[in-house]
C-alpha cells in the first residue's frame, strides 16, 4: 500500500485541484488530502468563500480521495507523515523546494499547475457578475 499526501485550501474547488488530486492519486494507491481550517487561514491573512465544512465535504467527494484531514498549522506535517506512514508527499509546483524538510520522511513530489486557473482568477471573475 503506497499512501499519498497532499495539503491544500481547496476554495471554489476548480479544475487545478481536480488535477493535481488526480496526479498526486496516480502516484499511490491511497490519497489523503488535508485541507486548511479557516482558523489556518485566517493566520495566513487568507480568507476563503468556501467554509472548511464545505471545502472538506466537496474534496472527500471525489472518487479518488480516501480520506481528508484538518490542516490547522505549518507544523504539523512531519508527523501527519509519520502517523499516515506516508510515502509520497505531494504539493503543486507553486511551492517547489518549500516541502523539502520532509525528503528523510517520504519521497517529496512538484506537480506542474494547471494553468489559467485559481481560486483568485475565479473570485475576481465572480465579483465582476
Ligand atoms: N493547484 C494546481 N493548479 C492550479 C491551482 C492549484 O495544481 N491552477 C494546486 C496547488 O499547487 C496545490 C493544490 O492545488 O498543490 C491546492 O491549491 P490551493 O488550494 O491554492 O492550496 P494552497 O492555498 O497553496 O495551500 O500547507 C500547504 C497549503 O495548505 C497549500
Amino acid at each position: 500500500m503506497k499512501t499519498v499526501l497532499t495539503y491544500g485550501t481547496f476554495d471554489l474547488f476548480h479544475i487545478g485541484h481536480l488535477n493535481l488530486l488526480k496526479r498526486a492519486r496516480e502516484l499511490g494507491d491511497k490519497l489523503i488530502v488535508a485541507v486548511s481550517t479557516d482558523e489556518f487561514n485566517a493566520t495566513k491573512g487568507k480568507t476563503t468563500l468556501m467554509p472548511f465544512e464545505h471545502r472538506v465535504e466537496l474534496v472527500r467527494s471525489v472518487r479518488f480521495v480516501d480520506e481528508v484531514i484538518a490542516e490547522s498549522n505549518w507544523e504539523q506535517k512531519i508527523s501527519d507523515v509519520q502517523q499516515h506512514k506516508v510515502d509520497v508527499f505531494v504539493m503543486g509546483s507553486d511551492w517547489q523546494g518549500k516541502f523539502d524538510f520532509l525528503k528523510p520522511y517520504c519521497d517529496v513530489v512538484y506537480l506542474p499547475r494547471t494553468d489559467n486557473v485559481s481560486s483568485t482568477e475565479l473570485k475576481k471573475a465572480i465579483q465582476v457578475f
